[in-house]
């Protein structure tokens, strides 16, 4: 068989990793697709140790021109689209950069892919974000949508575009509805990452206080490495569809703090209620974790927790990594950093 070829759009981001690592072990030819920026972060592709195995080509979502001419160009068997602005805290004051880059960018990628010849396979990173306001529990391929942010709107718009161009044209397309999934390549703006690297520092004194927004969110929280190969598994299947992938297993951000904190070392004792929460440290009595409601978003989204059954039956996709077991190796990881003083660079 001819080697495939997947072209991976936000290659220095946290999914594109482990994909690229995932699939340069099944012999693809991988292409990545990155912004230009005044400095590289291509520190990602380094840790998986698969930077010079990657083919890199300059590519923003928010110009049409350029996307369809890097499709004209790599010509690629599978489009795997991760490219977005994806912090949902953000897309509040950048709704209308958020919309193009997130809805409008896809909508870009969809014509270039139907115009080379409508052949390749697509993969849209849709997101558990769409349930926000949840109207069921867990939520399925069938829970209705209902955002609230506009990172979740503008990838509502993106989903259904999949669907259509799918059912219009007959492209093979399908939407990864992923719940929240982590690692020690997270974004350190994200909550699990904000708080392994915030309490690796403060166990190596280099940091006084972790503060955080809302302590009871609840989110679905799996293991990013598990959640690329089911993103691989649908574009195996002889026909695109939507997928949900998630564990199944809900915990609040709180939950994470004390899991992480155990993993650092730490015993919390928790004092005070809402914004006036504090978590001490039960053997030196300081205060290492507080509220600070600059954190908190104009409005949120509670609680999610996934239904993957779809996935496990027609996939036959299941997660490894427990939510205890997620929590150590982030942990384990950003202590490793902080020994090494890699983290002292790190604003939250
Ligand atoms: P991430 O680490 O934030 O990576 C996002 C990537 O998109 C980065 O490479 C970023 O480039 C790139 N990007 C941003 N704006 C772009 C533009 N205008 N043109 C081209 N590329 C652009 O995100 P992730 O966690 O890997 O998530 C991957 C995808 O899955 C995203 O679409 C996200 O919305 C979605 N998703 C994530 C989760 C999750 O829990 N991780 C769950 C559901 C869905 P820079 O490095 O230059 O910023
Ligand atoms: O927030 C609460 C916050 O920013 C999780 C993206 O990958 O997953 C991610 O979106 C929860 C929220 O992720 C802080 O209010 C409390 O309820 O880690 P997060 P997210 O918003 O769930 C989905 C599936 C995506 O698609 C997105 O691309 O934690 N929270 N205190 C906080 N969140 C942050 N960031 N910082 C805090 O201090």
């Amino acid at each position: 068989m001819a080697q495939r070829t997947a072209l991976i759009t936000g290659i220095t981001g946290q999914d594109a990793a482990y994909l690229a690592k995932f699939l340069l072990e099944k012999d693809y030819r991988v292409v990545g697709t990155y912004r230009r920026t005044a400095s590289s972060n291509l520190w990602r592709l380094e840790e998986m140790g698969v930077l010079d195995r990657v083919e890199l080509i300059p590519m923003d979502l928010l110009e049409m021109t350029n996307v369809v001419r890097v499709i004209q160009k790599v010509r690629p068997s599978e489009v795997y689209n991760l490219g977005a602005q994806s912090f949902v805290g953000v897309s509040f004051e950048q709704a209308v950069y958020t919309s193009q880059v997130n809805a409008i960018g896809v909508c870009y990628l969809l014509e270039a892919v139907r115009a080379l010849d409508g052949a390749a396979r697509f993969y849209q990173a849709s997101t558990s974000e769409m349930f926000g306001k949840v109207r069921e529990e867990p939520q399925n391929e069938d829970t209705p949508f209902y955002p609230r942010s506009p990172y979740a709107v503008a990838k509502v718009y993106a989903h259904y575009m999949t669907v259509n161009y799918r059912e219009a044209h007959g492209l093979h397309a399908s939407c990864g509805i992923l719940f929240n999934h982590e690692s020690p390549l997270r974004g350190r703006e994200f909550v699990t990452r904000k708080i392994t690297a915030s309490l690796a520092k403060i166990a190596h004194g280099q940091q006084d206080v972790l503060e955080l927004g809302n302590l009871e969110a609840k989110r679905d929280w799996g293991y990013a490495a598990d959640y690329v190969r089911g993103m691989w598994m649908m574009l195996q299947h002889p026909h695109g569809d939507d997928y949900v992938l998630a564990t199944g297993e809900s915990h609040s951000v709180r939950e994470f703090v004390d899991k992480a904190a155990e993993c650092a070392g730490f015993r919390l004792a928790w004092e005070g209620e809402a914004v006036s929460a504090r978590g001490i440290d039960r053997a030196s009595g300081k205060t290492i974790v507080r509220v600070n409601p600059d954190f908190f978003r104009p409005a949120e989204v509670e609680s999610l927790r996934g239904d993957a059954s779809k996935a496990r039956r027609v996939l036959g996709w299941q997660p490894e990594v427990t939510f205890e077991q997620l929590v150590e190796i982030m942990m384990r990881a950003d202590m490793d950093r902080a020994a090494r003083g890699r983290l002292l660079h790190l604003r939250f």
